[in-house]
């Protein structure tokens, strides 16, 4: 029931298992067809539309259509799932159900995301940092390209950004691309200073709430200066990691334990705080709003701001 989560540099079994469940999720099994998701979303009047090639889905796909769905479902301050206080929480959510789903495909209740501590590499030159470990065929494969060594050469991308604004494309099967610090605009990772300047923060999140704010929530997001920290790490790996599809990388959920990582050190240092309360701030990003969930029970800030029912992190267990 309850996993532990490491720093994937740490364990190797939890390494093999995370990218076992990855390829396992991702077989096209599920037993829902795109155009399921084409009905889903006319009949429950949502604004996306699909379009593209019928086939069979995995639930790693129906992941990825989650979240970029929630990126779409636009709020008075940014969308269901990022821009605004709810950014930490729901992913916590989308992390809680994909983490349930390994534990489910590996026969191990007690199984528990890894987490990539990126600000690690981003100490390293600059042409060091797409070079580490992680991007061989022992971890992730490769960084930039198409994933051809590894186990998650065996994944498969079947759902992207259509080129139409709100549009999702369902194509024919293809791997995993990266394009990692190959943008001169953000040639490199966000540093353990910048860290520590999101964990100073002493306000989770501050009014107006959005993107232009300085808190705990933005600066770890990324807005303040941006790309930085979670955003930074999106577009400095690129190619499938950069449009609202990013989950089709399993890099997706490496960087966001480490982003829940942060904020559980954050909870630990300033207690388990956060705003906007009850009746107060934007609808949908409230400590009490329901979160938008297509798998497992949708829940509120409220309930998983101590996660403990679910996992810890290593440095927890020692501390
Ligand atoms: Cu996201």
């Amino acid at each position: 029931m309850a996993g532990t989560r490491e720093n994937i540099f740490v364990s190797t079994q939890v390494r093999d298992a995370f990218l076992q469940a990855m390829v396992a999720l991702d077989q096209p099994n599920s037993g829902v067809m795109a155009s399921d998701l084409a009905n889903f979303l006319q009949a429950n009047n949502l604004p996306m539309t699909m379009i593209g090639e019928e086939q069979e889905l995995s639930i790693y796909d129906i992941f990825v259509f989650w979240h970029v769905l929630a990126m779409n479902l636009d709020l008075s301050v940014g969308n269901a799932a990022h821009g605004g206080p709810i950014f930490l929480p729901w992913h916590r959510m989308y992390m809680i159900r994909l983490e349930q789903m390994c534990q489910q495909v590996l026969g191990d209740p007690d199984f528990g995301l890894p987490y990539w501590d990126w600000a690690a590499d981003g100490e390293l030159p600059v042409q060091e940092q797409w070079r580490t470990d992680l991007w061989s065929a022992d971890y992730l494969g490769e960084a930039r390209g198409r994933v051809r060594s590894g186990p998650l050469a065996q994944m498969q991308v079947r759902l992207v950004a259509g080129a139409r604004r709100r549009e999702i494309a369902s194509v024919t099967p293809r791997p995993v691309f990266r394009q990692a610090g190959m943008d001169r605009r953000w040639p490199d990772l966000p540093t353990q200073a910048q860290v520590d300047a999101a964990l100073d923060q002493t306000e989770y999140d501050v009014s107006p709430w959005g993107r232009g704010v300085i808190s705990h929530r933005n600066i770890l997001e990324g807005w303040v200066q941006g790309p930085q920290l979670h955003n930074r790490v999106h577009t400095w790996i690129g190619g499938d990691m950069a449009p609202g599809t990013s989950p089709n990388d399993p890099a997706f959920f490496l960087n966001h334990c480490n982003v829940d990582r942060i904020w559980e050190l954050w909870m630990g240092q300033h207690g388990l705080a956060y705003a906007p309360g009850r009746n107060r701030g934007p609808q949908g990003h409230r400590i009490d709003s329901t979160m938008f969930s297509i798998i497992g029970q949708a829940l509120t800030p409220e309930q998983i701001l101590d996660p403990s029912a679910w996992y810890a992190y290593d440095h927890q267990l020692i501390a």
